[in-house]
């Protein structure tokens, strides 16, 4: 399998609670490298834009507030099979679905306020790079 990378955020519920320091051990200790790492805060047109694929979806309203209510650290992970392996470190969207060991299930609050955002797919992850990062902060 190929090395991968993937945009990773963790979102406003995970960094009140000061959960960053576990997430990000959950991803090292799955070989998951953190090659990038901001923390900023979205504005609302700039959560509007990151998550504009669901623009049409009734959460998309309270999605966009909530990534803007908090700061968040946006990361760059990279590793063999990175996008696929965020995911199963992440866990189900639900919590009430994810399985056990997963960052979702062990930190996330709802289906809404769950902890983590993971690009889904490899041109996803390019333009979701792209959105936080320059090609000079990508340190592999
Ligand atoms: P993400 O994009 O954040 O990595 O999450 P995901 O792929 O697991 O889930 P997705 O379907 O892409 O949904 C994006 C985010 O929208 C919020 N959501 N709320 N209230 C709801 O029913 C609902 N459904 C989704 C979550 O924050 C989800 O992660
Ligand atoms: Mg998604």
């Amino acid at each position: 399998m190929a090395t991968e990378r993937t945009l990773s955020i963790i979102k406003p519920d995970a960094t009140r609670r000061n959960l960053t320091g576990k997430i990000n051990a959950k991803f090292e200790e799955a070989g998951l490298r953190i090659i990038a790492q901001k923390r900023i805060k979205l504005t609302m047109e700039q959560a509007g834009k990151f998550y504009e694929v669901h623009k049409d979806r009734p959460f998309y309203g309270e999605l966009c507030e909530f990534m803007a209510s908090e700061p968040v650290v946006v990361q760059v992970l990279e590793g063999e099979g990175a996008i696929a392996k965020n995911r199963e470190v992440m866990g189900a969207t639900n919590p009430a679905d994810a399985a056990a060991g997963t960052i979702r299930a062990e930190f996330a609050e709802s289906v809404g306020e769950n902890s983590v955002h993971g690009s889904d797919a490899p041109e996803t992850a390019a333009q979701e790079i792209a959105y936080f990062f320059s090609g000079l902060e990508l340190v592999g």
